[in-house]
């Protein structure tokens, strides 16, 4: 049976726009979607899905033996926001999920794993403005504890047991077929749904918070470029700093404001302010380039008219 690749998480945010292109790219029937819950599942169904607990190592293992499966992406995780509410369900999401990836592939049941690292790393003690790759990194939330130390242990597979983990610190990420939940950058795409459907906007974070972020598909395709890249030009088995976009929430409603002029946002900052405030504003990401030749299609006027014009 030819080897099949698994995305856990598949009905998440990028879960179900990576189970589009991976589908299209290496064929419906070789990509498996999974997820533990059935929301957005119209958006993965155009081929094989499993109920599937990110935390059940047997339900994984097994999964990947009945698949044949060779390739693993670990999508799933609690994000920042909802991991400050649920701080041990989110160590405990987020860290043993990845555990029971790293160990499949030590145990050469699978090959390849990607997966999802974050701006979250990074904390208040970081350079803020173009970020380095290796700097300072002493994260406030759970959420990015959880990331920071899951860098660690992929770095630590990797030289002690030759495992191929790859991974980018994802950015806030922007879309339009589906919602994202529980982030703190999850502004960027609320603040679009509210300019269409009500014309009024009340943002949860300072009108000046620069945060780094980045149109979908520049995400998908990044993180299909890193997994095809040749092993040996992969220098980071840690995560790739990844950069697109870097703007404020009163930016971004300017922008909006060029399309729909009657658009008014308010702004009443509330926990996730303390979360973005840790976060850098913008990210140097020279050695993704470098190394697999990355580089960004969107800038934030592409990417506002392209969601306007989905979400009208
Ligand atoms: C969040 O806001 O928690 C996520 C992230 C930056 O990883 N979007």
């Amino acid at each position: 049976m030819a080897s099949k690749i698994l995305i856990i998480g598949a009905c998440g945010q990028i879960g179900t726009e990576l189970t589009t292109k991976l589908r299209d790219t290496y064929g419906v029937e070789n990509v498996i979607a999974s997820d533990i819950n059935t929301r957005n599942l119209d958006l993965v169904n155009s081929g094989p899905f499993e109920i599937l607990d990110a935390k059940n190592f047997n339900a994984i293992h097994d999964c990947c033996k009945n698949y044949n499966i060779k390739t693993v992406y670990l999508m799933a995780a609690l994000l920042s926001a909802t991991g400050e509410k649920y701080p041990m369900e989110a160590w405990d999401l987020n860290m043993n999920s990845l555990f029971h990836v790293l160990n499949l592939a030590k145990d050469n049941i699978i090959d390849h794993i990607f997966w999802p690292s974050s701006i979250a790393v990074f904390g208040p003690t970081t350079p803020r403005i173009n970020t380095p790759q290796h700097t300072i990194c002493e994260p406030t939330t759970v959420y990015g504890i959880t990331k920071q130390v899951g860098e660690r242990w992929c770095e630590y597979y990797h030289q002690r047991y030759k495992v191929d983990v790859r991974s980018v610190r994802y950015p806030g990420i922007i879309s339009w077929k589906t919602q994202p939940g529980g982030g703190t950058t999850d502004y960027a795409v609320d603040i679009f749904h509210k300019a269409v459907e009500q014309g009024s906007y009340e943002c949860f974070l300072k009108k000046d918070t620069e945060l780094p972020m980045m149109y979908m598909d520049d995400a998908v395709d990044a993180t299909l470029q890193l997994m095809q890249a040749p092993k040996e030009n992969i220098t980071i088995r840690s995560s790739y700093n990844l950069a697109a976009l870097s703007f404020t929430p009163e930016i971004l409603a300017a922008m909006i404001t060029k399309e729909i002029p009657e658009f008014k946002v308010t702004y009443k900052p509330d926990f996730r302010q303390d979360i973005a405030d840790s976060w850098p504003s913008s990210i140097d990401d020279t050695l993704a380039t470098r190394d697999w030749n990355w580089k960004p299609n969107y800038n934030l006027e592409q990417m506002t008219n392209i969601m306007l014009k989905n979400l009208k």
